[in-house]
């Protein structure tokens, strides 16, 4: 059973690590790097497989603990040194998986009650899990590798017969190790006795006896029905055939202005109606060849609509129409090369993704605009008014709100 959890908790946790790592890149990164534009929404659909599994490993976790707890209490606590790299490992990965998850799930509340800065700290400890669990699987990889090199015979019933060498106890090497056993006393020993009852209720075909705390049926039932229900209860907020079942998810499809969720609003991030009034401009930039655009002069160019999503890093996504000019023209009006990558600057006064980047594989495609309109109205201020940028395959925070300055690098 603690095989069986932990593979899916594993699995769980590498497709995070993976999803999390793109997300990560994408915001950060290096000089080298370039990323699919297409499908559009390959960026929603990666960090929601990212929360949704994220959210997963919640009972998967629990699950896990629940199976091996008896052994975290083993005794002697340390026997030699791969014992102790062992559970050494065991001891980072529990507790930096407690605060990777618990931290990841407040950060799509957009809730940070603790004193660090979650981007960098969920960056961090994604290392030290994945680093804890290789070792912890290279410490059980002698057990493993006995386990698919074992020898397997069968009966002319065509039963699996167990040789000696087999991991799985019998009933009589159980019941021989239990009579040779020197027997402990206190409450400790009742519990080792509860699971040796359950070893030898798993062996046994019968229905359970004496009384183990949870039936293995039980234990599997419990454990599929919490990580189907915490999926189904939140996926809504990125899968958007879930919608109807979005319980607990923070953000509901097709809410706020043009039927689209706001993340930061424009009082948040103190942009005023002076700053977007008739005197903005937009300005596009490369080295001494500068323009300027007013709301007029971008709606009196080529418009383009196009469908692409929001997708949050925080786990919600929707996907939008939206109408604008095309930021390749833009860029062409001021002689920029397809090579070059381009800075963006917001009005908004501060916050930590004022100024970003984009590399060129975003700049020239198709899809991406310099957005005006959303679902068919005047783009909202909470939205970006008067223009934001919306490009496809790129986290939420990347979608640059109250535009004011394009620039080449
Ligand atoms: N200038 C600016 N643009 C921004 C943000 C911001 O804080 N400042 N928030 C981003 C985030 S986190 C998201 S998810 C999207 C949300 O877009 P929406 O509010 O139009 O749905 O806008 C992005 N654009
Ligand atoms: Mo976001």
């Amino acid at each position: 059973m603690a095989v069986a959890v932990g593979r899916l908790l594993g699995s769980a946790f590498l497709i995070c690590f993976l999803t999390g790592l793109y997300s990560h890149f994408l915001q950060d990164p290096l000089p080298w790097m370039h990323f699919p534009t297409s499908p559009s929404n390959l960026y929603q659909l990666s960090q929601g497989i990212h929360i949704t599994a994220g959210i997963a490993c919640f009972p998967l976790l629990l699950g896990k603990l629940y199976v091996i707890y008896p052994e975290l209490f083993s005794y002697p606590p340390i026997k030699n040194f791969a014992g102790f790299l062992g559970r050494a490992s065991i001891a980072l990965f529990v507790s930096s998986s407690i605060v990777q998850i618990v931290t990841g799930l407040f950060d799509t509340f957009q809730w940070y009650p603790f004193p660090f800065n979650f981007r960098q700290v969920h960056f961090a400890l994604s290392f030290v899990i994945i680093g804890s669990l290789a070792i912890h699987i290279a410490v059980k990889l002698p057990l493993i590798s006995r386990y698919w090199t074992r020898k397997k015979s069968y009966d002319a019933a065509g039963n699996l017969v167990l040789d000696e060498e087999d991991l799985a106890p019998t009933k009589e090497t159980v019941a021989a190790n239990l009579a040779t056993a020197s027997q402990p006393t206190g409450p400790l020993a009742r519990r080792a006795d509860g699971i040796t009852g359950r070893v030898m209720d798993w062996i046994d075909t019968a229905p359970p006896r004496g009384d183990p705390a949870v039936s293995r049926r039980g234990f599997i039932a419990t454990l599929s029905v919490a990580t189907a229900a915490v999926v189904a209860l939140t996926a809504g907020q990125s899968f958007r055939f879930l919608d109807g079942l979005n319980v607990f998810g923070p953000r509901k499809n097709g809410t706020g202005p043009s039927g689209l969720p706001i993340n930061r609003t424009a009082k948040d991030a103190k942009v005023t109606d002076a700053d977007t009034g008739s005197d903005w401009q937009l300005t596009v930039a490369r080295g001494s060849s500068v323009k300027t655009y007013s709301r007029a002069d971008l709606l009196a160019m080529k418009q383009y609509e196009v469908q692409l999503p929001i997708a949050c890093v925080e786990g919600w996504s929707q996907l939008a129409t939206w109408k604008g000019v095309r930021l390749r023209d833009l860029m062409e009006s001021v002689g920029a090369h397809p090579d070059e990558d381009l800075r963006l600057t917001s009005l908004e006064k501060s916050g930590g993704y004022r100024v970003t980047e984009m590399g060129n594989e975003f700049v020239q495609n198709d899809l991406t605009l310099v957005a005006l309109e959303l679902n068919g109205q005047k783009l909202a201020m909470d939205h970006g008014y008067p223009a934001r940028m919306i490009a496809p395959s790129r986290p939420g925070v990347l979608q640059t709100k109250w535009l004011s300055k394009l620039e080449v690098i």
